[in-house]
């Protein structure tokens, strides 16, 4: 046998494709995932998973010491990757405590076992959030590795702390630590309180697609598995405390996103609603990945127009999957969120 990783939030949306992606490329390797199955974790995503001898699943939360610490002691990894978070900026804006207790405290307890017991890498899967927004009328600007940290939301404040824990560990403590901080993933196994999942949904069932603001705000859209192989390009070639900007040049507005959607489904553009903005809504990320492409030799490989058309393939055929997420708590936090938000 190999080497041990340790995932973190290996039952969410990222974290289940990095766990796939391991155990299918790296045959000598065992995954340990902790995760401790928060709503946005749909047990159905780790199924198959389970049945392999190289996985282990443990349910833990990684604000929870002596249980992250007790993981450690027995499958001692060689390498950890945290991607366990709280990660929807408008649940932070609701309620950010939960945020600052996971995403910063959560990390510190993972980076304390990492000095504990003794770790060849320890990894913070971080966003390009932490750099706050571009203008929109600056096409020529870019998130760079050496961009100021300038956050918005408190789901963005947490995870730029987080970030700079980890780069504090490495310095003060000597961790080896890596960051990447990535652009907006999409793909299978989302949960549909993000933009591309639940729009697909909506329309799926002839719901109204509730666009913030004028649906101008631009994001730097990266197919999952492309953000997956270049966590693992860092683990296996990057630099110890160094941060490592991932995306793709894929810069495209909320609205024409939900355009490609309705016409991909097959639904009218009269289903879309513009409705009451987010506060403090970021106007546009869009990175600059010329380190990871020169130091690590990633890039990425799934163009937008295949990536989105397998996206909206995997919903229509895993219909059951999305009924899990949507049934039970998802209603309640959907009335509240969008039932009284009014149209503009
Ligand atoms: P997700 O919400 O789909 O999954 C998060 C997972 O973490 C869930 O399985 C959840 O159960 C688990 N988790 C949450 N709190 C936990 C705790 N206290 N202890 C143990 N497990 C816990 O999120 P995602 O979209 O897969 O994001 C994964 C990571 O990538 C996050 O750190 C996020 O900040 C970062 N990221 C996400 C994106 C994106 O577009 N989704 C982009 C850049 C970075
Ligand atoms: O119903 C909606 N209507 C809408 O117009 C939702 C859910 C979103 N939006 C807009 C807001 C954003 O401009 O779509 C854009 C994307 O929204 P989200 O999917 O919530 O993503 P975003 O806020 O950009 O954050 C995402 O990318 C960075 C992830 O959720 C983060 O975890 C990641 O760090």
């Amino acid at each position: 046998m190999g080497k041990t990783i340790l995932v973190t939030g290996g039952a969410g949306f990222i974290g289940n494709c990095f766990c796939k992606l391991i155990l299918k490329e790296r045959p000598d390797w065992k995954v340990v995932n902790v995760d401790c199955m928060t709503y946005a974790a749909n047990p159905s995503t780790i199924k198959n998973e389970m049945n392999d001898p190289r996985y282990v699943f443990y349910r833990e939360d990684i604000r929870r010491r002596d249980g992250i610490f007790a993981i450690f002691e027995k499958e001692r990894p060689g390498i950890v990757v945290n991607f366990a978070a709280e990660s929807h900026v408008d649940r932070s804006i609701e309620n950010p405590g939960v945020f600052l207790e996971t995403n910063i405290l959560g990390t510190q307890v993972v980076m304390d076992a990492c000095r504990m017991y003794g770790v060849e890498r320890f990894h913070q899967v971080g966003t390009d959030e932490v750099y706050g927004d571009l203008p929109l009328d600056r096409p020529d600007l870019f998130f760079r590795e050496d961009t100021p940290i300038r956050t918005s939301s408190p789901y963005s404040t947490s995870k730029a702390a987080a970030d700079l824990l980890a780069l504090a560990y490495h310095r003060t403590y000597g961790l080896p630590v890596t960051v990447s901080r990535c652009s907006n993933n999409y793909g299978p196994y989302q949960f549909p309180e993000k933009l591309i999942p639940l729009m697909i949904n909506n329309a799926t069932h002839d719901k109204p697609l509730p666009v913030y603001g004028e649906g101008l705000n631009v994001r730097d859209w990266l197919y999952v598995e492309d953000h997956c192989r270049g966590i693992l390009s860092v683990l296996e070639k990057g630099k110890v405390g160094e941060v490592y900007n991932l995306g793709g040049h894929n810069e495209k507005s909320n609205i024409e996103i939900v355009k490609i959607i309705l016409k991909e489904l097959g639904k009218p553009e009269s289903l879309i609603t513009f409705v009451a903005d987010r506060k403090g809504h970021d106007q546009r990320y869009a990175i600059d990945p010329s380190k990871a492409m020169a130091d690590l030799g990633w890039q990425p490989t799934t163009m937008f127009k295949d990536g989105i058309r397998l996206t909206i393939a995997w919903y229509r055929e895993n219909a059951d999957w999305l009924d899990e997420c949507t049934s039970g708590e998802y209603r309640n936090y959907y009335d509240k969120m969008y039932g009284k938000r009014s149209d503009k």
